[in-house]
């Protein structure tokens, strides 16, 4: 139901990269999992329906996974005449900030 953009892009052979950086969680809800009921993940692993999705709807997908391919990755989609889905794999336990614990202020 979401990301109907890609049914979009396949069907009028658009020139559209679309970039996943795919930790393969829900990141911000693991991260509060992480430092707020120590590591007790629940319902925070993914198993990425983009992957499964994209083989039906996308020629091509690229997968990266090293920091080094990321360059020749992009490249190899700027040169496709086409839809490319990039699922670029990240760590899940990479944290963000600033972040704002549950139930506090945004602005102190
Ligand atoms: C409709 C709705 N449900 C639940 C949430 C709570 N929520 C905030 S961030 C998040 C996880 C987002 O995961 P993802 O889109 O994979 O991004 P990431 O944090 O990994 O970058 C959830 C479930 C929300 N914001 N909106």
């Amino acid at each position: 139901m979401t990301m109907a953009e890609l049914g979009t892009m396949i069907q009028e052979r658009a020139k559209v990269t679309i970039a996943i950086i795919n930790n393969g969680c829900l990141g911000m809800v693991r991260q509060l999992q992480e430092f707020y009921y120590g590591g007790r993940y629940h319902a925070t692993p993914l198993v990425n329906p983009t992957s499964s999705r994209s083989r039906a709807r996308t020629h091509p997908r690229i997968r990266v996974t090293e920091r080094a391919g990321v360059a020749d990755a992009v490249e190899e989609a700027a040169a496709h005449d086409g839809p490319v889905l990039l699922d670029i794999r990240v760590e899940a336990d990479d944290a963000v900030y600033p972040m704002v614990s549950a139930g506090a202020a945004s602005i102190r």
